[in-house]
């Protein structure tokens, strides 16, 4: 049986976001084994996710007993939205979705946007929760464009990137570049430093 202390959980409910911090892990030379777990957490409504974040971490506490962390992500439509969905973004993308989104920009040639993501992680060997932040900018495309990632990957044009959306692109395109991609980086540079 594998000991507790190598494994580190991901708690999400998101496969699409287990797949690519799987891939990030891959990549990655740690003394960790990674797993999936799925436990009841609970997302408040705050006004910033790095809020959402350390409340839902707080919410996982006792159900697991070793090193686990969690992720949130959101996307923000600086121009013309001011940031909105934001930290809405899940429940924007279950009701209006991403046509709702263009909709609602449809006579804007200008647009700014970003994706946010927040890895809160519980290290057990410190007793510690831990933050790590990761951001990447760009626009909205006009149309829906790409069969790959998830959520507002088809209409985000990354500015790095910017003739493809984030579903054009492959995983590990998208993880190079990536808030999530990014948010790992910060991870990884904590776990190296500390020798874990
Ligand atoms: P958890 O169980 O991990 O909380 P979730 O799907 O609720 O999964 P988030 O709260 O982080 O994840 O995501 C909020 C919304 O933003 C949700 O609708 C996602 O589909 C979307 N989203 C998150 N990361 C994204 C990314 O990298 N690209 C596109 N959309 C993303």
């Amino acid at each position: 049986m594998e000991k507790e202390e190598t494994i580190i959980y991901f708690v999400t409910e998101n496969i699409h976001k287990f797949n690519e911090i799987s891939d990030l892990f891959s990549k990655t030379k740690t003394n960790y084994n990674l797993k999936r777990k799925e436990v009841e957490t609970v997302e408040i409504q705050a006004t910033n996710l790095k809020e959402v974040a350390s409340f839902k971490l707080n919410s996982v506490k006792g159900q697991i007993s070793g090193s686990y962390f969690i992720e949130d992500a959101g996307f923000f439509v600086d121009t013309p939205l001011n940031g909105f969905p934001g930290v809405y973004s899940s429940y924007v993308m279950k009701t209006i979705g991403n046509k709702g989104i263009l909709k609602l920009i449809d006579n804007f040639d200008e647009t700014q946007a970003h994706f946010t993501s927040v890895i809160a992680l519980y290290f057990k060997p410190l007793d510690v929760s831990l933050f790590f932040e990761g951001k990447i900018y760009g626009k909205v495309s006009k149309t829906l464009r790409g069969s790959g990632g998830f959520g507002f990957d088809p209409i985000f044009l990354p500015d790095i990137i910017p003739n493809k959306t984030f579903a054009e692109l492959t995983t590990e395109e998208k993880n190079k570049i990536s808030h999530r991609g990014k948010a790992w980086s910060n991870f990884i540079k904590f776990i190296k430093e500390n020798k874990y």
